[in-house]
């Protein structure tokens, strides 16, 4: 610290102060420090095109952070000079009278631009931006509401929120970036800043955004794009990418509050292997603990705790369990982990110096002081009997942290906490700092506890809150939804900003958590979540039984058929968030991230589609009912370009007049194609792009089992004259080996010659990990030719058909192959 400063002090010396009215700007290596009336603004580039911008009165704050990584804070690029300010290779920085800021691409474009400076409340204060008329907003976490967050406002303060709705905020997590885009450019904005904070973006003043908190520093990110995928790079470099979940979790997963005794979840888990239903996970609540108490089980109900887990495991099914983070208050009863925290000083405090006590499942709890490194680890051994038994995944439930009885939900504000943490000051902190964090930091104890103890395996943790950055040690899911038409709907926009918020990975409660999903909508629930990050069925208690058969077997046969589909598409999904943990692109995304130009305005072009439409990952597009309870037709709008139907292979008509009432849209809707659709309870509408390689399997009953069939690569033809591409990735699915290089990459690429001969190019497998297919399969869809053989490395296969699909089958030995059709 000490170092850096005087450095910086260096530098000032020969560096000339420009003067700007009655403030003074200074330039750095690396950015610029501007004061007037005793504010200071300061900013830093930390990369062409990432800035950081900090402001205070008086002096200035602690310089550290929960959400970004270390690394990224200390970067630093050099900049030159301007008369107002500074550029680097990709933004211009200018400031302003009265500290005001204005970021502008080196076109010239305005980006973001200070609408007045910084309001200062008491220990609070505000920042105001400009807003153009079309600026949009994502983002936020998990927020309910629209895709696009125009014209609301929201706060940011965790919250245990049962039975949230579609204007409830805040709820769960606190995840303080968003997406915005001003003409066609994208940028993120990170406002790293844990207390309670706000955004308002454009709801009191449709030409201002705002954001800004009760205390803290005004400390902020701004993330170039100008593409929406490069500003979801910028922000899994600034807080981190999520790791790579295990295979396994992206199987079906089935839960509920709770199953007890053990001999219901062995029921549920040998009904789903006897009907054939896929799946790879089955979860335990809180009622599978003694009385409550995190980290104990119930003897009565389980009396064969570790025995249970290895049947499980026998038959493919990976045990999550819940440990919520308070512990009981069980002095003397030999609650070990109540005995250790209090042995080892980990519980919060009150300000008298007492440990803080609160309601909440075992009855009387306290709570770890996850802000303290030396807690988090011993919070981290807690779970090795768990560990040991065999338990693949740990869910952290109620780390708002909920408290049970206080109108706020939560521990009073007075609490203390000890911050003791290398990067930060050793301080005592109240809860009002505290608050936004402590579940981030509760799922990162997990995560590394998990991990010490397990040290080659992919800790599987889920967590309920969270804060920006979180998404390193955790999957998250969107807490206690309802069993309704509506919540089904709200999946879509929810688990898309929870994608564009660095938590990819990322699910709903299938068929709701509260009330009980008549049998329709549980049937449309399963079908959609085979397409989502994380397909986890779960349910409340006292309401009715959620499993795909409860319905009878017409239900059931649609239900596992969506289920089947999920598993045949692993190769692909997995692909996919394989690309999540090393560039940050979520795995559901808002048609946008892939056609950000597809509207002639530039304007998002899910904002003209509707909202219910999808992309999951770059190659499929899923268009269920945006009102999946009405049973009208419904308008279809493909982004531009060939597109197939995911269910037929049939290529897709375009229809010929837009439908667009409003001449505003319409102008945007005519590039793009608009296709009527009927809602069916079997169906969910799935498209492919045209030009995509997609990687498919023969289906299993779980991700041990190894397919029977090839690898299929289905090579869904471009027009003419185009090419096309795609790619596989695998590994062992569980351990951490890929990092070191144990991966199999393929890409593949295509092309059609003038007189439609096909050419398919597989190039050597990348990676060291010896990939299980032995047999490839390269299929065609929407190929006029007939042919009856292929040339693979110019000798002559046969044409076979599969799922009526034609298709030529091989050896494979990782090496590069090519095909041609003609
Ligand atoms: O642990 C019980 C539930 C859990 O099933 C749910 O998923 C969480 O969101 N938990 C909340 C506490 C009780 C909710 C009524």
């Amino acid at each position: 610290m000490q170092s850096r400063f005087v450095c910086r002090l260096s530098l000032l010396l020969v560096l000339s102060p420009l003067t700007i009215a009655a403030q003074q700007l200074r330039l750095t290596t690396n950015g610029l420090t501007a004061t007037a009336n005793g504010t200071t603004l300061e900013v830093t580039a930390l990369a062409d095109d990432k800035l950081r911008v900090r402001e205070w009165r008086r002096q200035a704050p602690e310089d550290a952070s929960w959400a970004v990584l270390p690394a990224s804070r200390t970067s630093r690029v050099t900049i030159s000079e301007d008369a107002r300010g500074f550029h680097t290779q990709k933004l211009i920085v200018e400031v302003g009278e009265g500290l005001s800021l204005k970021i502008s691409d080196r076109s010239g474009h305005v980006l973001q631009e200070d609408a007045g400076p910084t309001e200062w409340r008491d220990d609070g204060f505000m920042v105001f931006k400009r807003r153009t008329e079309n600026e949009h907003f994502f983002g936020l976490g998990d927020k309910p509401g629209p895709l696009d967050r125009t014209g609301e406002a929201f706060t940011m303060w965790n919250t245990d929120s049962f039975g949230w709705q579609e204007s409830t905020d805040p709820i769960y997590k606190s995840i303080p970036f968003f997406l915005g885009e001003r003409e066609g450019r994208y940028y993120g904005v990170l406002f790293d800043n844990t207390w309670r904070s706000s955004f308002d973006f454009g709801r009191a003043n449709d030409a201002k955004y705002s954001f800004g908190s009760l205390g803290g520093p005004v400390d902020y990110y701004f993330l170039y794009g100008p593409e929406p995928r490069d500003v979801m790079a910028d922000y899994a470099w600034l807080t981190g990418p999520a790791p790579l979940p295990p295979l396994w979790s992206f199987g079906f997963q089935q839960s509920r509050y709770t199953y007890s005794p053990e001999s219901q979840l062995m029921d549920v888990a040998a009904r789903l292997r006897k009907d054939k239903i896929p799946a790879d996970a089955l979860w335990l609540d809180i009622d599978f603990q003694k009385d409550n108490k995190p980290f104990t089980v119930d003897p009565e109900r389980f009396p064969n705790f570790p025995q249970m887990v290895s049947q499980l495991a026998k038959n493919h099914f990976h045990l999550v369990v819940i440990a919520d983070l308070h512990i009981a208050d069980k002095p003397n009863v030999g609650y070990g982990p109540f005995d250790s925290g209090v042995a080892g000083d980990h519980f919060i405090k009150n300000p008298d110096g007492t440990m803080y006590v609160g309601p909440v499942w075992p009855g009387s709890s306290v709570f770890p002081d996850f802000t303290r490194q030396q807690t988090r680890q011993w919070f981290g051994t807690l779970y090795k009997d768990f560990v040991a038994d065999g338990v693949a995944g740990f869910w952290d439930d109620m780390n708002e942290p909920a408290v049970f009885r206080y109108p706020s939900k939560t521990m009073p504000l007075d609490v203390q906490h000890r911050i003791d943490e290398p990067g930060f000051v050793t301080r005592t902190t109240s809860h009002g700092e505290a608050h936004n964090i402590l579940g981030m930091q509760n799922s990162r104890a997990t995560y590394d506890g998990v991990l010490a103890l397990r040290p080659n395996e992919r800790p599987y943790v889920m967590t309920r809150a969270s804060y920006a950055g979180g998404q390193r040690y955790a999957v998250t899911w969107s807490g206690d939804n309802s069993s309704t038409w509506n919540h089904l709907r709200m999946t879509i926009p929810q688990l898309m900003n929870l994608g564009l918020s660095g938590f990819s990975f990322a699910g709903a409660d299938v068929g709701g958590f509260a009330g009980s999903p008549p049998a329709d909508l549980l049937t449309k629930w399963l079908e959609l979540a085979a397409f989502q990050p994380i397909d986890r069925d779960h349910s409340a208690k006292g309401t009715r039984m959620h499993e795909p058969w409860v319905d009878g077997p017409e239900h059931e046969a649609m239900r596992r058929r969506y289920i089947e589909e999920r598993y045949r598409l692993l190769p692909y999904i997995y692909t996919v968030a394989e690309e999540t943990s090393r560039d940050g692109m979520p795995m559901m995304r808002p048609l946008f991230m892939e056609f950000p130009h597809a509207a002639t305005d530039g304007s998002p072009l899910d904002l003209v589609a509707g909202g219910a439409e999808f992309m999951l990952g770059p190659d499929l597009l899923v268009a269920p009912n945006p009102s999946p309870e009405e049973v009208a037709p419904y308008e279809l709008h493909l982004p531009p370009g060939s597109w197939y139907d995911y269910w037929t292979g049939k290529r897709v008509g375009v229809a010929s007049k837009t439908q667009a009432r409003d001449a505003e849209v319409r102008d945007a809707l005519l590039q793009n194609q608009q296709i009527l659709l009927k809602p069916e309870l079997a169906t969910v509408p799935v498209y492919v792009r045209g030009g995509v390689i997609l990687p498919l399997q023969e289906l299993v009953q779980n991700t041990d089992e190894a397919p029977n069939g090839p690898l299929t690569l289905r090579v869904y033809l471009p027009a003419a004259g185009e090419g096309c591409e795609g790619e596989v990735y695998s590994d062992d699915g569980h351990s951490l080996d890929y990092r070191r290089g144990e991966f199999s990459r393929r890409r593949a690429t295509c092309s059609i010659a003038g007189d439609g001969t096909v050419t398919v190019n597989i190039a050597a497998a990348e990676g060291s990990y010896q990939s299980q297919w032995k047999r490839l399969r390269v299929e065609f869809v929407g190929t006029r030719l007939e042919p009856h053989e292929a040339l693979v490395n110019d000798v002559t296969h046969p044409m076979t058909m599969s799922h009526s699909l034609p298709g030529v089958e091989f050896a494979d030995d990782a090496k590069a192959v090519s095909i041609v059709l003609h």
